[in-house]
């Protein structure tokens, strides 16, 4: 155990969207690592908050017609019931709107501004002449001027994730309603962040936590470090605390971090602790995702030394999570929402808090699919942990009815004492993945011991050897309890009422995993985890595809079936036909070339069609569908040995496919040439 005492904070949530899968990657390591130093004894308590201001939730108040306040409120509710659900359990939540954190950062502003530390600047800023207004952060997009991709306002979001000062831009257009911005003047404050280059070098090597956030913030600061824009011309947010400054308040990332310290100052006052003992004192240790390490490591402590409070002594910064092997994108459809797709399903929490830590280490990209999920819940929990726990509990149980009154042997001790040993090695080192897997090595050991010593024949010859033997998987069963509460705390809790004991598993210590094991009875046995069935698997999967697939087509700009809409099916065919007579349907890819309507007619598509070998002529009634426009660069599946056919005096050499009223086209699904074959 560590005397120091311990504020650990997670990264604040925007307050414009819901939780989602990317978001817990962050969070429950964080959960489980205060709860785990917990029970070694730490002094912790545990922040966060939602982030509140900033361009974005105003943009979507003006989408929604409502005020930013009632849109922080609304997702922060969401974020609150959403973290309770998923056991991830913060002392404090707070808003970085409420009047706390409105105090803190005008406090810590004006000691910057009275140390000097702040200055005035007139900058070209982008204006858009349409909306009459300047255009902060993302109501502004152009080019980044240092990688010419893509970006937002005040980041390249899309290519090397810089951040970017106000006037960067290049090329800058107005988000909203697509007008070429022009620059205005306009006055803004400076934090001069160039004058803690020193101060950073000396302090970043010295910074705990993953190496990923140190060397990443250290080489940004070797590079280069440039002066740091404070302020935004807008309404929402905190008032910049300056008599010059009508219309300005500080930028989102100046007082969202200074949220971490008020919502601590919100818990004290709320229980009596002091916020002092972790701010000026003890640690501090931020879990961050690792798109935000430049603000956590070079901003943050720079403008916590310039004010004169502590630095964060550790970040631990995750990595990023795909989906399938995708970017996450919500407009693309990747995404799995934690209430929608995944409490609501009806899945634990807990499975889920067990797959982010033990999937791979927390630097690492995690690459979620349902396939990997249900490989992982059934493999490592159902076969082994609960398998184990479940065998030694009911053998207990049906043979000897009690616990048998027999020591525990003592390399039973000294394999959990190990355990302990590395499991908080590698807790305080964040390395989650080592700490989970350790357990579950401990209940691997606890499986091969049992099926080795088979007390269920051993029994028949020597009752007093089964005895000791199950009393050894007791011990082990009760050690794996004790360990992995912190990951899964209801598990742990009904598997500790299994064990037979009445009371809380979180008020005992991890260390209680060495107090040989209690004669008792023991309580209902039943299995501990459920298994993920396929037909299970399969719907998860489904939502997931169906919802990448409704994204292309909204951005393809084409109507989607709503839930609600009901088809009429048509009854089956009651002719059975045999694969040769499918055979006789050449199906090609074709991609369309040139598409025209047919003169006088109201559904009619002329389409010149290549099919690999030739283009040919093909007519469709598509046309209230789809304009010619649409069709051309479309690849379609096309019936090429159909006799040809007229209509109104056309020719028409091939058909193709498409379903319902719609006329909803079957396309290939990948990219494959023109003329390739069909099965
Ligand atoms: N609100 C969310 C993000 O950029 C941002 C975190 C603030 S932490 C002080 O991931
Ligand atoms: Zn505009």
């Amino acid at each position: 155990m560590t005397n120091k005492p311990t504020v650990v904070t997670c990264g604040l949530p925007y307050t414009n969207g819901l939780c989602h899968l990317g978001h817990l990657r962050t969070y429950i390591p964080g959960d489980f690592y205060v709860r785990y130093l917990r029970r070694l004894g730490d002094d912790i308590v545990f922040i966060c908050g939602s982030d509140n201001h900033g361009t974005p939730i105003v943009v979507t108040a003006e989408t929604e017609h409502t005020t930013p306040r009632a849109v922080s409120e609304h997702y922060h509710a969401h974020f609150d019931e959403v973290f309770k659900s998923m056991g991830i359990r913060f002392d404090r939540f707070g808003m970085t709107d409420d009047s706390t954190n409105h105090n803190r950062t005008t406090s810590i502003l004006k000691t910057l501004i009275e140390k000097g530390y702040v200055y005035e600047k007139t900058i070209q800023q982008s204006y858009c002449p349409n909306c009459k207004r300047f255009l902060p952060d993302r109501y502004v997009e152009g080019t980044c001027p240092y990688c010419g991709k893509h970006a937002r306002g005040d980041e390249c979001d899309q290519g090397c994730g810089r951040h970017l000062e106000p006037g960067e831009i290049l090329d800058p257009v107005c988000a909203t309603c697509g007008t070429k911005a022009e620059l205005r003047e306009q006055k803004h404050f400076y934090f001069k962040l160039s004058e803690f280059r020193d101060y950073l070098l000396e302090y970043l090597p010295t910074l705990k936590g993953t190496i990923n956030a140190r060397n990443y913030a250290i080489g940004w600061v070797e590079n280069e470090l440039t002066d740091w824009c404070i302020t935004r011309m807008m309404d929402w947010g905190v008032k910049f605390p300056s008599p010059d400054a009508e219309g300005l308040v500080c930028y989102v990332w100046v007082d969202a971090p200074i949220g971490y310290i008020s919502f601590t100052e919100e818990w004290a006052a709320a229980t009596g602790g002091s916020w002092q003992k972790y701010w000026c004192e003890g640690d501090r240790v931020h879990f961050i995702g690792s798109d935000i390490i430049y603000h956590h490591c070079v901003f943050w402590p720079a403008m916590l030394h310039g004010a004169g409070y502590q630095p964060p002594s550790a970040v631990v910064a995750s990595g990023m999570v795909t989906i399938d092997g995708q970017k996450f994108s919500k407009s693309r459809g990747y995404v799995v929402w934690t209430k929608e797709d995944y409490l609501e399903k009806g899945l634990p929490a807990d499975y889920l808090r067990y797959y982010l830590l033990a999937y791979t280490s927390h630097t690492r990209e995690l690459d979620f699919s349902w396939k990997e999920f249900q490989a992982r819940i059934n493999n490592e929990l159902v076969n082994t942990f609960g398998n184990f726990a479940n065998r030694s509990m009911t053998l207990v149980k049906t043979k000897f009815g009690d616990v048998p009154d027999v020591p525990v042997a003592q390399e039973i001790f000294d394999e959990i004492a190990k355990t302990l040993a590395s499991v908080e090695e590698a807790v305080r080192a964040y390395e989650f993945k080592a700490a989970v897997d350790g357990i579950l090595l401990l209940a691997g050991y606890g499986n091969s011991y049992i099926s080795n010593a088979a007390p269920w024949k051993l029994i028949k010859e020597d009752p007093a050897a089964a005895a000791a033997v199950l009393k050894n998987c007791l011990q082990i069963v009760k050690a794996c309890a004790l360990l992995i509460q912190p990951v899964m705390p209801d598990s742990a809790q009904r598997l500790w009422a299994m064990l037979g004991y009445a009371d809380d598993i979180e008020s005992h210590p991890i260390a209680d995993a060495l107090v040989p094991f209690e004669n008792r009875t023991l309580g209902e046995i039943y299995p501990l985890f459920a298994r993920i069935e396929d037909k299970q698997r399969e719907d998860l999967e489904a939502t997931l595809a169906k919802r990448a697939i409704e994204a292309q087509n909204k951005a393809a700009g084409k109507n989607t079936m709503s839930e609600e809409v009901k088809v009429e099916i048509e009854p089956f065919s009651e002719e059975i036909i045999s694969i040769d007579d499918v055979a006789k349907l050449d199906l090609r890819v074709g991609l369309v070339v040139k598409a025209e309507k047919v003169p006088k007619t109201e559904k009619l598509l002329r389409l010149q069609v290549d099919v690999g070998t030739e283009v040919r002529q093909i007519v469709s009634g598509i046309a209230l569908s789809y304009t010619p426009e649409e069709m051309v660069g479309k690849k379609i599946i096309v019936v090429v040995n159909l006799k040809p056919a007229k209509f109104r005096g056309e020719e028409s050499n091939g058909m193709l496919f498409a379903a319902g009223e719609s006329a909803s086209l079957l396309v290939p699904l990948l990219d494959v040439a023109p003329g390739t074959k069909v099965h």
